[in-house]
C-alpha cells in the first residue's frame, strides 16, 4: 500500500530537472533580466597597467557626458570608509584604488548613468595619471628584495610573503626517508585557471531611503554570507538588508567572493537613491574575479622496494595576487591542500607552504574544488605515477598496494583527516575492466612498433566534501553548518527552502526527491526555493560540494521532524496511541491492521483542521545540520590517449570514470555533474591557460585566448558507479559536484605522459598544448617547475 518511491520521484529516480523547464525555454531569471523602475547603470573603469602609483584622477570630462548621474573614485569611497574591505582570509582588499594600482583590471572609478553605453563612454573619458612600478608576476620575483613591496598599505608587511604554514609530522617523515629504498621526486606547476561561468558577475542594488531597506539582486553562491559582509562593511543593519541570488548562469566557485563591483553598486544606489545595475563583461570577469590554482608544488616520496609508500614530503608555493582573498576555512592557510594522499595508506607526511602577493587579480578561490583539493589531488596522482615508474611497477598495481583497504575504515590520514568509508579497490577494478587495462601494455607495444604512441593514465582520489563540521570549519568565525525549512500546506503540497544556493546543480529537483523519500509526498508537490535571505533560513551557501552533505542532510532532518509530528496527528485520526502507529512510505497505519491507515496528505489537512488537543497547528519544520564529519567520495578515472609524434597533438580514445558518491539521490543529475566536471578537467589539461607577460598584462582575457571546449572538442566519457553509503549522512549520500574536475586532470596528463615518457621526460605542465608535448617527446626534457615559467 505504500507509494512507489521511483514513481513519485524519490531517491534513486532519474527525475528530469524541473528547473530546465524554464532554462531551455529561455525563461530563466538572471540578474541582468531584472529591470527595476528608475534603474541606472554602472560601468567600472579598470586599470590597464599592473603596478603603478596613482598621481591623479580627472573625472571632469566624464561628468559632462549627458546622462551621467554619478562618477565615483577611490577618494570618494574612502570618504565613506569604503575604499577597502575585509577578505574571507583576514586580509584587506581595495574596493577602488586610492594609492596604487596593484593588478591589471583593478577598479579605479565607476560611472553611473541612464544606460550602460553612456556609462561606458564616460568611463573612457576619465584621465588617470600614474607612475609605473616594477611588476611582480610570480612568487620568485615576489621574493626578490630589489622588487617593490606590493602591499605598502599594510602595517607589519615588510615583504611580499603572506604566510608560511606547515602541517604533519616532520620527525616521523624524516625517519621514513632514512628507511626508504627508493626516493621519488616531482615538481610541477598547476597553472592559474578561471571558472569562467557563462554568466559573468553582476548586481542590482536598490536602496529605499523611505524604509531604510537595501535589496541587492546579485550573482552569489552564498547570499547569507554576503548579507553579513554588507552589514559589517557598509555598517547597515542586517535586518534591513535583503540579498537575492536569482537564477545563476553557473558559478563554479567564481561567485563565492565579495567583489568590489557589488560594494560600489550599493554605495551608488545609496547616493543616487535609485536602483543601480552593474553587469560585468567577459573580459572584466576573466581579468578581475577569483581565479583558481596558480600553485607550484614539489614533493618527494619515500618508497620500499616492494612498492609500499613509507612517507611523503610536500612543499607548495602559491601565488595569491594582490590581495589574499581565498574563500576557505579560516584554520587552514592553503585550503584543504593537506587532504592530499588521503586515499592511500601513507604512514608519515609533512607539508610546508608559502603564499605570496603578486601583481595579479586576487583569487585563490577554488574552481570546482574544495579549497585547493584540486591541486592536492593533481599533485598526488602525478606523484603516484612518477613513483610507480621509478619503482618499475605497474600503475594500477602500485595503487592497489597502497590504497586504503575496505577493512581499514575509519582511517586517520597522516595529516589528521578521518576518512570513513569506501571501496577503493573495487572502483579500481571496475575501471580496469571497463577500459581493458590488462591488454593495454601489449597493445601499446605493438602500436609503438608501428610508430603510434598510445598511453593510459589513471587517477584515483578521495576528497573531503561538505564543510563543516563546525568544530573545525569556520569562515571569519562563522561556523560551517547548513539549514532547511519545510512547510507542508493543508493539501499536502509544500515549499522547501535551504541555506544553499544552486547555480545549475539541480537543487530544485533533487531536494524535493529527498522529501519524497522521507515523506512519500510526490517530488512534484514540493517547490524548492533558495537564494533569498528574507525567506531562506541561514546557511553558508553552495561551494565545496557541501550542499548534499550539509543542506541535503538538513532537508532529510526537517522532513523527519514533519513525519514525527504527522505521526502524532495520525494517532489522533486513527484513535490509537502513537506507539501503535507504523510508517510505510506515504502512509501511517495501525500495527497489526494495515488496512486502517491515513496518508501523509490526510495528516497535513488535519494539521490545519483537526489537530489533537494541545497541539500547535500547522506542519512546518526547520533543521540546522552540523555534520559530524566531511563526506569522502571516491573516484577512479582511466584515460586512453594517442599522441601524434609529428605534431604533439593528442586525442582521447577512451575515458572511463568510476564514481562512488554514496547513495545517489538522482543518478542522472550525478552523471551530469560528472560529465560537466570531466569536460572542465579536459579543458584544463588540454587548452586553458591564463598567464601574464612581464608587464603584468593578462594573456587569456577573452574567449579567443582562454578556450572553452565545445561538444566538438570534448571526448566522450563512459560512466560507472559504485555505491558505498556515507555512514554518518542521514540518507547515506556524499558530495559529488567537483569530483570529476578534481580527479580528472591527472588522468589526462598521466595518459599523455605514459605515451611519451619512454623518451625521457617525467613531466609536462598543463595545459598539454601540442608544442609542449612535441618538445618533451623530441628532447626528453621536462617542461615544468618553478618560475619563471615558460610562456608559450
Ligand atoms: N547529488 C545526488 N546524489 C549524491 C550527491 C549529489 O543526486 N550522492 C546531486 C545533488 O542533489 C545536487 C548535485 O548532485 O543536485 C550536486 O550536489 P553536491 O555534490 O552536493 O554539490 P553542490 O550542490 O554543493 O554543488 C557545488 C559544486 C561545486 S562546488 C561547483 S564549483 C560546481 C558544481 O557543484 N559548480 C557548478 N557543479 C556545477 N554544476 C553546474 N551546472 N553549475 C555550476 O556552477
Ligand atoms: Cu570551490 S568552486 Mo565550488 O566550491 O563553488
Amino acid at each position: 500500500m505504500s507509494v512507489d518511491e521511483i514513481k513519485i520521484g524519490g531517491m534513486g529516480a532519474s527525475r528530469r530537472r524541473v528547473e530546465d523547464n524554464r532554462f531551455i525555454r529561455g525563461k530563466g531569471r538572471y540578474v541582468d533580466d531584472i529591470v527595476l523602475p528608475g534603474m541606472l547603470h554602472m560601468e567600472i573603469l579598470r586599470a590597464d597597467v599592473a603596478h603603478a602609483r596613482i598621481k591623479s584622477i580627472d573625472t571632469s570630462a566624464a561628468w559632462e557626458v549627458p546622462g551621467v548621474r554619478l562618477v565615483l573614485t577611490g577618494e570618494m569611497m574612502a570618504a565613506r570608509n569604503l575604499a577597502w574591505m575585509p577578505t574571507l582570509s583576514y586580509d584587506t582588499q581595495a574596493v577602488m584604488a586610492t594609492d596604487k594600482i596593484r593588478f591589471q583590471g583593478q577598479e579605479i572609478a565607476a560611472v553611473i548613468a541612464d544606460d550602460p553605453y553612456i556609462a561606458k563612454d564616460a568611463c573612457s573619458r576619465i584621465v588617470v595619471e600614474y607612475e609605473q612600478l616594477p611588476v611582480i608576476v610570480n612568487p620568485v620575483q615576489a621574493q626578490d628584495p630589489s622588487m617593490p613591496l606590493i602591499r605598502d598599505d599594510k602595517e607589519n608587511q615588510p615583504t611580499n610573503k603572506i604566510f608560511d604554514w606547515e602541517i604533519g609530522d616532520k620527525a616521523r617523515t624524516d625517519k621514513a626517508f632514512e628507511e626508504a629504498d627508493v626516493i621519488s621526486k616531482l615538481e610541477l606547476h598547476y597553472p592559474r585557471s578561471h571558472p569562467s561561468p557563462l554568466e559573468p558577475c553582476g548586481s542590482i542594488a536598490d536602496y529605499d531611503r523611505a524604509t531604510g531597506k537595501l535589496t541587492v539582486y546579485m550573482t552569489t553562491q552564498a547570499p547569507h554570507i554576503i548579507r553579513a559582509a554588507v552589514a559589517m562593511v557598509a555598517e547597515l543593519p542586517e535586518h534591513m538588508i535583503r540579498i537575492v541570488s536569482p537564477d545563476l548562469g553557473g558559478g563554479f566557485g567564481n561567485k563565492v567572493p565579495v567583489y568590489p563591483g557589488y560594494v560600489i553598486s550599493i554605495l551608488a544606489s545609496i547616493l543616487t537613491e535609485r536602483p543601480v545595475k552593474w553587469i560585468e563583461d567577459k573580459t572584466g570577469n576573466l581579468i578581475s574575479t577569483g581565479f583558481g590554482r596558480d600553485v607550484y608544488l614539489k614533493g618527494e616520496m619515500a618508497l620500499r622496494k616492494d612498492g609500499k609508500i613509507l612517507g611523503m614530503r610536500m612543499h607548495t608555493v602559491s601565488d595569491h595576487g594582490a590581495f589574499y582573498a581565498d574563500a576557505q576555512p579560516t584554520k587552514f592557510k592553503i585550503g584543504l591542500m593537506h587532504s592530499t594522499f588521503a586515499c592511500y595508506d601513507v604512514p608519515a607526511a609533512h607539508l610546508t607552504s608559502e603564499g605570496y602577493y603578486t601583481n595579479k587579480a586576487p583569487g585563490g578561490v577554488a574552481y570546482r574544488c574544495s579549497f585547493r583539493v584540486t591541486e592536492a589531488m593533481f599533485f598526488q596522482e602525478r606523484m603516484i605515477h612518477a613513483a610507480a615508474n621509478d619503482l618499475g611497477m605497474d600503475q594500477a598495481e602500485f595503487r592497489r598496494v597502497n590504497l586504503v583497504k575496505d577493512d581499514m575504515f575509519p582511517y586517520r590520514t597522516a595529516f589528521g583527516f578521518l576518512t570513513d568509508s569506501g571501496q577503493y579497490e573495487k572502483c579500481l577494478e571496475v575501471g580496469m575492466e571497463a577500459i581493458g587495462y590488462r591488454n593495454f601494455k601489449q597493445e601499446q607495444e605493438e602500436a609503438r612498433k608501428r610508430g603510434r604512441l598510445l598511453g593510459i593514465g589513471i587517477s584515483t582520489m578521495t576528497e573531503p566534501l561538505g564543510a563543516g563540521n563546525s568544530r573545525e570549519y569556520d569562515i571569519l568565525g562563522i561556523k560551517m553548518f547548513d539549514s532547511a525549512e519545510l512547510r507542508i500546506h493543508m493539501t499536502g503540497k509544500g515549499i522547501l527552502r535551504t541555506g544553499a544556493k544552486t547555480q545549475g546543480q539541480g537543487h530544485e529537483t533533487t531536494w524535493a526527491q529527498i522529501v519524497a523519500h522521507e515523506l512519500g509526498i510526490p517530488a512534484d508537490d514540493i517547490v524548492v526555493e533558495e537564494g533569498d535571505t528574507d525567506t531562506a533560513p541561514f546557511g553558508m551557501g553552495t561551494y565545496a560540494s557541501r550542499s548534499t552533505p550539509v543542506a541535503g542532510a538538513a532537508v532529510a532532518m526537517a522532513a523527519r521532524k514533519i513525519r514525527a509530528k504527522a505521526r502524532k496527528i495520525a494517532a489522533h485520526l486513527l484513535e490509537v496511541s502513537e506507539e501503535d502507529i507504523e510508517w510505510e512510505l506515504g502512509r501511517f497505519y495501525v500495527r497489526g491492521n494495515s488496512d486502517r491507515g491515513v496518508t501523509i496528505q490526510d495528516c497535513a489537512l488535519a494539521a490545519y483542521s483537526n489537530m489533537p488537543d494541545g497541539m500547535e497547528p500547522g506542519l512546518e519544520s526547520t533543521s540546522y545540520y552540523d555534520p559530524p564529519n566531511l563526506t569522502w567520495p571516491f573516484a577512479a578515472y582511466f584515460c586512453k590517449v594517442e599522441v601524434d609524434p609529428q605534431t604533439g597533438v593528442w586525442d582521447v580514445l577512451n575515458f572511463v570514470a568510476v564514481d562512488d558518491c554514496g547513495v545517489r539521490i538522482n543518478p542522472m543529475v550525478v552523471e551530469g555533474q560528472v560529465m560537466g566536471g570531466l569536460t572542465e578537467a579536459y579543458a584544463m589539461a588540454n587548452m586553458q591557460y591564463i598567464t601574464f607577460d612581464e608587464s603584468g598584462n593578462c594573456i587569456g582575457s577573452n574567449y579567443m585566448d582562454y578556450l572553452l571546449p565545445t561538444a566538438w572538442e570534448t571526448p566522450g566519457f563512459e560512466l560507472h558507479e559504485v555505491v558505498t553509503p556515507c555512514p554518518h549522512h542521514p540518507i547515506g549520500a556524499k558530495g559529488v559536484g567537483e569530483c570529476a574536475t578534481v580527479a580528472g586532470p591527472a588522468a589526462f596528463v598521466n595518459a599523455v605522459m605514459n605515451a611519451i615518457e619512454h623518451a625521457g621526460a617525467r613531466n609536462v605542465d598543463m595545459p598539454l598544448m601540442p608544442n609542449r608535448v612535441y618538445e618533451a617527446l623530441h628532447t626528453g626534457n621536462d617542461i615544468s617547475g618553478m618560475p619563471p615559467v615558460r610562456v608559450d
